[in-house]
């Protein structure tokens, strides 16, 4: 049959009812359509929350350790985004699935509709801040959207006489027209959902918020803090080029007026403070390098920023911790969670609950308005962002977020370094060659950087000078390079005299080593 256009449709009102392609895309359009409106709908009503965040969250949840580590890897930060992706495209793959099924059987595509939407509702529940009126509400708009672009567009009407046949047994004009017009709302509850969303936005809250002077600033950079060489990771990591690890597939906007944060658990008096009250209180000013537990030798997950905050000792101390409180646990807006002893964040370390960060209140995505910055200690043990909660604990009473899922429970980072410049791969003149990176030991301080090209000698690196022992160092050094083919490694000693073993260990469960390596070839 090679009948094309309309007056076929009309002709043999029989077939294009089977048809699978229209099918298909009528399904697809109708899912889009009611996750359009779920969408709209979770965004304009108070602690509504989005289906399609709730089910990747709930992905994130309860993937294995071994595919979080996969998915960073492979995506790097961008492995929101292709969560995300992933969640709508296996709901438009199910949809189309929806769509065929509607042709013969409307009653099994629409419950069809029910249960995708019930995915999302029960993912929704899930959430801390989602309101359950509000998720039903989402959940009601979604079937019935979702079940009217159905009808309208594939499924056979359930009674048969004298409703209207769908658009794709009507013809391909009323297909196109139904849709278009579908598509056109859809588009339109996107668009709207999106502005509603950045009317949540904290950002301009944000951006009026004026830090205190430090009461105690940053301890003066000596002079040769920082090496000049092209392509060496800078001092401070810029806001804008630090690196993000976290769980929370949105970024929690958390509103600093209705916002506490509390010490409570194994204390003598629990307290809470606004975040007037923690701007009003004496500030220390830091210079802190941080890093994630998931960074591979030689990887990115690593920054260095100007922290500003309260010192934990300070608030602590207010609280009057018990004895025997051997763990400090910090909660977060989204209960994320991440435990450290009491002994490390107390032991006189710049371990501080941070407000700012490079000179500007913290980023949304860095933990507005307050998080845990603990120098020595990985992130997943000790940085909670979007900071509500401290609560003191034992060792043997509280597992933090990681831990269950297979992390070290204590997470002291490993001396590391990695070499900046040249990057793998370079081809090279023969000739003075600048070699250049940054090595770092948080709280214990690098006190030597070595390179060895080959199988050759260790050569110690210039260093920039020390400021303190949680910032990082920069390392530079030249290189008289012959023409083939070369293998550039670095290894560090810390404040302590250890030097970073060269022994391989993946990220999981303590942190990763072994020695960064660059090939290069050099020209004559
Ligand atoms: N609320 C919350 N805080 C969190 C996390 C998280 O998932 N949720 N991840 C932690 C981890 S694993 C790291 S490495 C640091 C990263 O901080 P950054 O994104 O500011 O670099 O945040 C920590 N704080
Ligand atoms: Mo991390």
């Amino acid at each position: 049959m090679r009948f094309i256009g309309t007056v076929h449709l009309r002709a043999a009102p029989a077939s294009p009812g089977t048809r699978a392609l229209p099918a298909a895309l009528g399904g697809i359009l109708a899912a889009a359509c009611g996750l359009a409106a779920a969408e709209l709908v979770a965004q304009a009503v108070p602690s509504g929350v989005s289906f399609v965040v709730a089910v990747g969250d709930r992905v994130i949840a309860l993937a294995p350790p071994w595919l979080k580590d996969t998915a960073i890897s492979l995506l790097g930060t961008r492995d929101k985004p292709a969560l995300l992706t992933g969640t709508v495209v296996l709901l438009l793959a199910a949809a189309a699935g929806v769509g065929l099924l509607a042709r013969r059987s409307p009653r099994a595509a629409y419950a069809g509709v029910g249960v995708l939407v019930l995915v999302g509702l029960l993912a929704a529940l899930r959430e801390p801040r989602a309101g359950v009126g509000a998720a039903i509400a989402t959940a009601v708009v979604a079937t019935a959207v979702g079940c009217a672009a159905l009808r309208r567009l594939v499924a056979r009407p359930l009674h048969d006489r004298p409703a209207r046949p769908p658009a794709l047994q009507e013809g391909r004009r009323e297909f196109l027209v139904a849709a278009g017009l579908i598509g056109a709302g859809t588009v339109a509850s996107l668009w709207g959902a999106r502005l509603l969303q950045a009317r949540r936005s904290v950002s301009e809250l944000r951006a009026a918020i004026r830090l205190p002077r430090p009461a105690v600033p940053a301890a003066p950079l000596p002079a040769g803090a920082r090496l000049d060489v092209r392509g060496i990771s800078p001092l401070i990591t810029p806001n804008a080029d630090f690196y993000r690890i976290d769980t929370a597939l949105l970024v929690p906007q958390v509103d600093v007026r209705d916002w506490r944060l509390a010490v409570t658990g194994r204390v003598r008096t629990p307290r809470s403070w606004s975040y007037e009250d923690l701007l009003a209180m004496p500030q220390t000013e830091s210079d802190i390098t941080i890093s994630c537990v998931s960074n591979e030798v030689g990887g990115a997950l690593v920054g260095s920023a100007r922290w500003q905050g309260v010192l934990l000792t300070d608030l602590l101390d207010l609280a009057g911790v018990e004895p025997g409180a051997t763990q400090v646990v910090g909660i977060s807006v989204d209960d994320f969670t991440a435990g450290f002893p009491t002994a490390t964040g107390t032991d006189g370390r710049a371990a501080m609950v941070a407000l700012g960060m490079n000179g500007e209140p913290l980023p949304v995505a860095h933990g507005f308005p307050a998080r845990l910055v603990v120098p020595g200690l990985y992130g997943y043990v000790s940085a909670t962002k979007w900071l509500r909660e401290i609560s003191l604990t034992t060792q043997e009473e509280f597992d933090g977020y990681w831990v269950p899922r297979g992390w070290s429970k204590l997470g002291p980072v490993k001396t590391e370094s990695r070499i900046d410049v040249p990057v793998s791969g370079s081809g090279l003149r023969a000739g003075p060659i600048e070699v250049a990176g940054v090595a770092w030991a948080p709280h214990r301080g690098i006190s030597a950087v070595e390179i060895r090209v080959d199988d050759g000698p260790w050569e110690r690196a210039t260093l920039s000078a020390q400021t303190v022992p949680d910032l990082w160092r920069q390392w530079r050094w030249t290189w008289d390079a012959s023409p083939g083919s070369h293998t550039l490694r670095v290894r560090a000693t810390d404040g302590t005299g250890a030097v970073q073993t060269g022994r391989h260990a993946p990220p999981a469960p303590d942190g990763a080593s072994g020695w960064h390596a660059v090939d290069v070839s050099v020209n004559s």
